[in-house]
C-alpha cells in the first residue's frame, strides 16, 4: 500500500493547549507522524511517497471551504504580527459568536471586521492556535490527502494519507479540535470530480476516530451523494454534535449515521457497532470509501476513554476490507506516541491481508 507524506506537515507546532484548566503541551504533534512512519517503513509492505507539490490545494479546498474562511487562515497570522502580535507566538480566539449573544443582536452581517473578532468567528474552540507555519502545514496536509485520493482514482488501489493537522472537526468555515481544512471532505469532492459520473459517484466516509467528526457531518449534511458514518464517544468532545437523531437534512436525510458509544467501550462492543456501520455503507454501495482513521480509541490514549486493544485494530481492518471498496485512509487523531505506530500498522495490515 502507498503511504503519502509531506515534510511540511511537521512545521505546525503550537506550544500549548488548555485541557481541564491546565496549560499542557499540545497533543497534536509532528512526532505522531514520525512514529507512524517508523512503524510502516522498512520491510516493503508499505511504500512511502511524497505528495505532489504541483497540486493546486487551494482550488480543491474551495470545493469544501468558503473563500472568506480560506483567506482568513492564510492571512490571519501576518495581520496579527502587523498589529503587534509576537512573530514567535500563537494567535488564539478572543470571543465566540455564541448563539445566545448573536441571535437577537448580531444576526445581520455576522462576520466581524476586526481580526480579533474573526479569530472567534472562524473557530469554535481553543485547540487551533495559528502560528507562523500553520497555514503551510494546513495546505500540506490537504495535499497529502489529495495525492492519496489521486492514487485511488488513477489505479483503483487503496492508499493511506499520513497527514497532519487532522481535519474531521473542520467545517465549511470553521476550525476546531486541532483541525483547519477538512482533508477527508476535500478528498471526497476531488474523487467525485475526477470520476466519470460526478453526480452519481457515491462516497462513503467511515469515521472511526474517538471523537465525532462534526465538520465532516456539517459539510455533507444535505448531500445524498456522500454517506457519513461515525462511531465515537457519547458525551465527549465536541459535546454538541453526534447524536443518533442527526440523520441528515433535505435530500441528505438518511445519509448521516451516528453511533455514539459509552466511555469504556471495549473491543467486542466496538466491533459489533462497527459491523452495523459497515452494513449501512454496504447498502449505500459507494464508488469509494474514505476512512477517517483515528487511533485515539486505544486503551492508553491520553485524550480518549475507550478501551480498545491493539488486536482490535486488526479486526477493524478486516471488517473494513469486507466492503471490498477502493479505500482512502486519512489520519485523524491518536496521541499515545508509544503505540500510535503499531496500532495504525495493525489496522492497515488487517485491511491488506484480512488476517
Ligand atoms: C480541548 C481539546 C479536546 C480534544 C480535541 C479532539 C481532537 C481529536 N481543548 N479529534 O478527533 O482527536
Ligand atoms: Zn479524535
Amino acid at each position: 500500500m502507498k503511504v503519502f507524506v509531506d515534510e511540511e506537515c511537521s512545521l505546525h507546532r503550537p506550544p500549548y493547549e488548555i485541557l481541564s484548566g491546565k496549560i499542557v503541551a499540545y497533543h497534536e504533534t509532528p512526532d505522531r507522524l514520525l512514529q507512524i512512519r517508523l512503524a510502516l517503513e522498512g520491510d516493503g509492505v508499505f511504500q512511502i511517497e511524497d505528495a505532489d507539490r504541483s497540486i493546486d490545494v487551494q482550488r480543491h479546498a474551495l470545493q469544501v471551504h468558503s473563500v472568506d474562511y480560506i483567506e482568513y487562515l492564510e492571512s490571519a497570522f501576518g495581520l496579527w504580527v502587523e498589529e503587534g502580535g509576537d512573530p514567535e507566538g500563537s494567535l488564539f480566539p478572543e470571543t465566540f459568536p455564541n448563539a445566545k449573544i448573536t441571535q437577537r443582536f448580531a444576526t445581520a452581517n455576522l462576520a466581524p471586521r476586526s481580526l480579533a473578532g474573526k479569530t472567534g468567528y472562524y473557530c469554535f474552540d481553543l485547540s487551533c492556535p495559528i502560528t507562523a507555519d500553520t497555514y503551510t502545514s494546513v495546505l500540506a496536509s490537504a495535499r497529502v490527502s489529495l495525492s492519496a485520493a489521486r492514487e485511488l482514482s488513477r489505479s483503483g488501489e487503496s492508499a493511506f494519507a499520513l497527514s497532519r493537522p487532522p481535519g474531521h472537526h473542520a467545517g465549511t468555515s470553521v476550525a476546531g479540535g486541532y483541525c483547519f481544512f477538512n482533508n477527508v471532505a476535500i478528498a471526497a469532492k476531488y474523487l467525485q470530480q475526477e470520476s466519470e459520473c460526478s453526480t452519481c459517484c457515491g462516497i462513503a466516509i467511515l469515521d472511526i476516530d474517538y471523537h465525532h467528526g462534526n465538520g465532516t457531518q456539517e459539510i455533507f449534511y444535505s448531500d445524498s451523494s456522500v454517506t457519513y458514518v461515525s462511531l465515537h464517544a457519547e458525551l465527549d468532545y465536541p459535546y454538541f454534535t453526534g447524536s443518533r437523531e442527526e440523520r441528515g437534512d433535505g435530500p441528505g436525510e438518511g445519509f448521516n449515521h451516528n453511533f455514539p458509544l459509552p466511555f469504556g467501550t471495549e473491543d467486542g462492543a466496538y466491533c459489533g457497532e462497527l459491523r452495523k456501520g459497515v452494513k449501512v455503507i454496504k447498502e449505500f454501495d459507494p464508488a469509494y470509501l474514505i476512512v477517517s482513521l483515528g487511533v485515539d480509541t486505544f486503551e492508553s490514549d491520553p485524550i480518549g476513554a475507550f478501551k480498545l486493544t491493539t488486536a482490535c485494530y486488526a479486526e477493524i481492518g478486516c471488517i473494513i476490507r469486507g466492503l471490498s471498496k477502493p479505500t482512502l485512509f486519512v489520519l485523524e487523531g491518536g496521541y499515545d506516541l508509544d503505540t500510535i505506530g503499531k496500532n495504525v500498522r495493525t489496522l492497515l495490515e488487517g485491511f491488506i491481508t484480512g488476517a
